[in-house]
């Protein structure tokens, strides 16, 4: 950041201007990572001429900007090249797939292979001279078909795919098969949809270990029991990304889930997190998320900034042990720009409490910190049967007493806490069972105005009797991402501080409950500014 522009982030994705969003197409190839963004180039705001952002990095953290990859410029996308993805064919060939409008306005699905595969960068892409490779279905509006996913290849030797779109407010999945990539056929049944829930954006499917932290190439099938398959939708009408866990198989294209697709169910991020988009990366065996978090202030600050849109830190993620959720955790090149640390163990936090983390900047820093309570069974009743957690948040804010919390940290905060975000938990009990809540409250985040400071919350599944109440935070000028339970339960916001930015702003942790708490550990480190998007950087070609 700079004194003109205070929230530009320092190791966030973001173009050098205009508008951003949604992640598409990341992918590994020969040695660099492609990440392809959602963009206009010609304004802060989103437009009706949408194009392919392009950049490369050798390590995810450094990133350089190449040209447009995809401009709306033939019959079928002149009215705009929206979201889609990359599949890396056999014999090392990457091809992408994405949404095209087209000259009458309808959503149709194209194919980009890359001009010169030996060009390290893949800077220019060519597309089918087929295209529309795939036409909008008979029955769907013309604008509710969208986002190819990644292909994956089925028993038989064919490439699928998945469409997202909407009928009659049903989401839908629709599934395709080919060969070839340029001739598809359209499966008799979608892989599945769910009435109620309208327009399902950037749907994502892959498979993901039982028992390993691993991740695995989207084309691996259910070997022995040893994969389950997770199906992520956006859902357009909340601007969610929402997900379910289940089992597929490609002989009769099944899909049954474990879980049900409800307003409450499973979320990546139970704040601002959306169009996400999933790669695997085979130098470290993992599966990487990414995702578009939105602009909380007016259309009127953004063209004043002259951007709008981040991508969020890139979170490797994996199932759960207990196979219910799914896990997300900062990938680890993040230790490259990680300077200062500080720590200590089993410090007491009393009761309305307030201790500063010092010697890092608290501006661009990354905390982990382990809670540990004691006399629990002593914790307050709630029957969290019917709560909306968020609203819980909202109404028992950091400001309100409890027995065990709130407590957790204030983030982005002056000294005097006239500006601060609250990521805290509360602990409750319900007939012999522990609940965890954890809440982002932005409402005091900003004396500005005219900004969107709703408080975001969610439960974490752990048992505090087992195990301790474990927060990571990154924290980076107007964005804080924070990891609760090892990274089950994670909450994304923006935040606007007047004050509280660069060397005025402050961190802290704090305890408002009636019962201390005790920090057994805490670590915290300054996260220097990456290379991102920098015109002038110059690509080292190890
Ligand atoms: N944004 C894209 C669409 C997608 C939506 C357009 C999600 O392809 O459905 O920029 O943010």
């Amino acid at each position: 950041s700079s004194p003109e522009q205070p929230y530009r982030t320092a190791f966030h994705f973001q173009p050098p201007k205009n508008w951003m969003n949604d992640p598409n197409g990341p992918m590994y190839y020969n040695g660099v990572y492609h990440l392809f963004y959602q963009h206009n180039p010609f304004g802060p705001l989103f437009s009706n001429q949408m194009y392919w952002g392009h950049s490369v990095s050798h390590d995810l953290i450094n990133w350089t900007p190449l040209e447009l990859a995809i401009s709306p410029t033939q019959p079928f996308d002149i009215n705009s090249c929206w979201s889609g993805s990359a599949t890396i064919l056999p014999g090392n060939k990457p091809v992408i797939l994405y949404t095209g409008i087209d000259s009458n306005n309808r959503q149709v699905q194209n194919l980009a292979v890359p001009k010169n595969s030996s060009d390290p960068y893949l800077r220019e892409w060519v597309k089918s001279a087929t295209n529309p490779v795939i036409n909008l279905p008979n029955g769907i509006q013309h604008d509710d078909f969208r986002d190819p996913t990644t292909a994956w290849l089925g028993d038989d030797g064919k490439w699928r795919i998945l469409v997202g779109s909407q009928k009659d407010k049903t989401g839908i999945a629709f599934l395709y098969q080919s060969t070839d990539f340029e001739n598809w056929s359209t499966h008799e049944s979608p892989l599945h949809e769910v009435a109620g829930t309208g327009i399902w954006e950037c749907p994502d499917f892959f498979p993901v270990l039982v028992d390993s932290t691993n991740g695995a190439d989207t084309s691996v099938l259910n070997i022995n029991s040893r994969v389950k398959h997770v199906l992520k939708v956006g859902l357009f009408d909340y601007a969610r990304d929402y997900y379910l866990i289940g089992d597929y198989s490609s002989v009769n294209e099944q899909y049954v889930p474990q879980n049900e697709l409800t307003l409450g169910t499973l979320r990546y991020d139970y704040g601002k997190y959306y169009a996400s988009k999933s790669f695997f990366d085979p130098v470290k065996n993992r599966r990487i998320l990414m995702a578009w978090v939105n602009e909380s202030d007016s259309e009127a600050d953004d063209i004043a900034k002259g951007w709008s849109g981040l991508h969020s830190f890139p979170r490797s993620i994996w199932l759960d042990q207990n196979q219910k959720q799914l896990v997300q955790w900062p990938i680890e090149e993040i230790e490259m720009l990680h300077e200062n640390e500080v720590g200590f163990q089993n410090t007491n936090l009393e009761d309305a409490s307030l201790l500063e983390i010092e010697g890092i900047t608290a501006w661009q820093a990354d905390v982990m910190i382990s809670f540990k309570l004691t006399n629990i069974q002593e914790a307050e009743k709630l029957d969290p049967s019917g709560v909306d957690p968020q609203l819980l948040c909202s109404e028992m804010n950091a400001l309100k007493r409890g027995k065990f919390g709130p407590f957790g940290l204030l983030a982005l905060a002056t000294y005097e806490l006239s500006e601060q975000t609250a990521i805290f938990f509360r602990v409750f009990q319900n007939k012999g069972q522990y609940i965890v809540l954890m809440c982002s409250d932005q409402s005091r985040s900003s004396t500005r105005v005219g900004l969107d400071k709703t408080t975001y919350g969610a439960f974490v599944d752990i048992d505090p009797q087992q195990e301790e109440i474990s927060l990571r935070t990154l924290i980076d000028q107007s964005i804080v991402e924070s990891f609760g339970g090892g990274g089950k339960t994670c909450i994304t916001s923006r935040v606007y501080p007047a004050f509280a930015i660069g060397e005025q702003a402050k961190l802290f942790l704090f305890n408002y409950g009636r019962e201390s708490v005790m920090i057994s550990d805490l670590k915290a480190w300054s996260v220097k500014k990456a290379r991102i998007n920098i015109e002038e950087t110059v690509m080292c070609t190890d």
